[in-house]
């Protein structure tokens, strides 16, 4: 018999990491040093279970100072960024349905964006995985009706949605 040493799961690795190198893996999750922080100072966690219901605890109290500080990480809407950072291998992943080719949806997304920045002053924020262009744009215009109070509501959601996806990617690839 040969024993095969398995590969340690990503769990087991972000619990035995030092700080900095447990922060390197859920940084791309969202751009909250205080979130990665906190969830870093929480370990170790007995199962992803338990390290999600940190995660979202965590992310329940955010405000509008951490939506502003999060949006570094999420690229307009048929901006898909072509660098190679994480955030922005992710952003790809997470666009992908939305076809930047098609040159009239592009442009009322582009639209879509200023108009939005103009009224409530921060990119229009979108879970955008699973979702086409237009799907995106409907909500965009749905959005765009609500009061600024509703709306920061609606994006910290969205942000929170995003950043379990992006936790669930590096937890449960
Ligand atoms: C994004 C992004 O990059 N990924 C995602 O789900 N949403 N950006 C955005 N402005 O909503």
């Amino acid at each position: 018999m040969c024993a095969v040493a398995e590969a340690p799961t990503p769990l087991v690795r972000f619990n035995q990491a030092d700080s900095q190198a447990a922060t390197a893996m859920i940084q791309a999750c969202v751009a909250i040093p205080a979130w990665q922080d906190a969830l870093v100072a929480g370990r170790p966690y007995s199962s992803f279970t338990a390290l999600k219901k940190h995660a979202v605890a965590l992310a329940a109290t955010w405000q509008t100072a951490e939506l502003n500080q999060a949006l570094s990480a999420h690229p307009r809407i048929g901006e898909r960024p072509t660098g190679k950072s994480e955030e922005a291998q992710l952003s790809r992943g997470e666009q992908a349905a939305v076809n930047t080719a098609d040159q009239e949806l592009a442009q009322a997304l582009a639209k879509g964006n200023a108009d939005y920045e103009a009224r409530f002053g921060r990119v229009f924020l979108i879970r955008a995985k699973g979702l086409s262009g237009h799907d995106i744009l409907q909500a965009l215009q749905r959005r765009m009706k609500s009061n600024p109070e509703q709306e920061t509501q609606e994006a910290l959601e969205q942000l929170r949605q995003i950043t379990l996806l992006r936790l669930e990617g590096v937890f449960l690839p």
